[in-house]
């Protein structure tokens, strides 16, 4: 009998921060509540993310073609390639071949071209980083771009006030550089400052699709990994894309909301073990809409 995962395996490429929820300690935990089996493949161990004024950076791209090629050994096959965080334009590459080598016809690959956020990039990127991001796109079937990542990725500059026929345009856009679906989340609502949206376009059966949620004002860092953890596995799971968009939403809201009641520091980010049980509900959220 052909081989197969008996618990579906996510390949999940991203740094380790030790301190505030971003990145694999809020991809592990989503994806195996969700019941898939997390394949780390780490980029870097910061003491904490990069939103804090300072902080620790073990750089582990010489040790990622290593654990590569011992994966390649074990005949491992993914059933999706999940990448965010990249340390370095070397990373880009190294995970470019990576997913080149472990792609399959049974598979599928989301990359979250983890940028920056607020119109500004993260700390320790630049121009150089934007540029590989922009082609390293052209792998994915998936990509979860928010706002500030948008524009840099179509080489524009940043604005806040966007019309749904301009955000199509984008959509497609970005879909003609090759991933099928493409989400930007994080989308200010005009006139609106409690609303969020999030937008998506599926080139297959060419449909645009909208959600729209409350938003409360704060930020926490984590929330776009806590997004694309949960629209990739809805995807896994079969959801289809209107249906993972408001599973990802609803998920995010309740996060936020058992957070912002609380005098807290956000850079902590939202408090996920509260939450991360409600990943079993049915969605009780139905706001998507064609648009
Ligand atoms: O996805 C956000 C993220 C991930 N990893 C690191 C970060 C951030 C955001 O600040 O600094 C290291």
């Amino acid at each position: 009998m052909k081989c197969v995962n008996r618990v579906k395996k996510v390949a999940a490429v991203h740094d380790i921060s030790c301190m505030g929820r971003v990145s694999l300690t809020v991809v592990i935990p989503i994806l195996s509540t969700m019941g898939f089996q997390v394949c780390p493949l780490p980029t870097a161990i910061l003491s904490n993310h990069t939103q804090y004024p300072s902080f620790s950076f073990l750089d582990l791209t010489e040790e990622m073609p290593r654990i590569i090629e011992q994966w390649k050994k074990l005949d491992v096959q993914f059933d999706a390639i999940y990448t965010g965080y990249l340390g370095s334009p070397q990373q880009v590459h190294i995970v470019s071949r990576f997913i080149q080598e472990f792609r399959s016809d049974n598979n599928f690959v989301v990359i979250d071209p983890v940028l920056g956020d607020n119109g500004k990039l993260y700390a320790n990127f630049n121009e150089e980083m934007v540029k590989e991001m922009q082609h390293f796109i052209s792998k994915a079937d998936v990509i979860t771009p928010n706002m500030t990542e948008l524009f840099y990725l179509l080489g524009l500059p940043y604005k806040d006030q966007l019309t749904d026929e301009e955000l199509k345009g984008y959509l497609k856009q970005l879909s003609d550089k090759g991933p099928e679906i493409v989400i930007i989340t994080s989308v200010p609502v005009a006139d609106n400052p409690r609303e969020t949206s999030v937008y998506a376009y599926n080139r297959e059966g060419n449909r645009y699709w909208k959600i729209t949620c409350p938003y409360l004002p704060a930020h926490y860092p984590g929330t776009g990994d806590t997004f694309t953890s949960v629209i990739t596995g809805a995807l896994l799971q079969g959801d289809s894309l209107p249906v993972a968009l408001d599973r990802a939403a609803q998920f995010i809201l309740q996060g936020i909301r058992s957070t912002f009641g609380y005098e807290y520091d956000n850079r902590e980010g939202i408090l996920l073990e509260k939450v991360l049980r409600n990943l079993d509900m049915p969605i009780q959220s139905n706001s998507y809409e064609l648009i």
